[in-house]
């Protein structure tokens, strides 16, 4: 919606550009010594999951190595990534939180 100085009017559309943000999974490693009730207890503080939610994702992560406590959008799944690796080491489990993109 411009005029240019040849007088010939250049019609431009303006087009909504709200892009959807991109998706990271926060993901559980499994390891020998993290006690499975402390992944349990990470799983509902961190991640809002209910008792049998928590249990089920952490039995998942303990045979199979690796599982998704959730889905955020990036400064989310970082900060989640951040406070459960700062909690972990506090207690001095050896629990490892990453993200990945979806
Ligand atoms: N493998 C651990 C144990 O036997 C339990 C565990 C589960 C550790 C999930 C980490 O992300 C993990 N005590």
């Amino acid at each position: 919606r411009r005029d240019d100085d040849s007088g010939t009017q250049i019609v431009t559309k303006v087009r909504p550009k709200t892009k959807r943000p991109s998706l990271y999974k926060v993901l559980l490693l499994n390891d020998d010594y993290t006690p499975m009730d402390f992944v349990v207890y990470i799983l509902e503080r961190f991640f809002n999951k209910a008792p049998e939610e928590a249990t089920r994702i952490m039995l998942h992560v303990h045979q199979k190595g690796v599982g998704i406590c959730g889905v955020y959008t990036y400064e989310v799944a970082e900060t989640k990534v951040a406070q459960v690796t700062s909690f972990a080491r506090q207690h001095e489990h050896p629990l490892q939180c990453t993200m990945e993109k979806e």
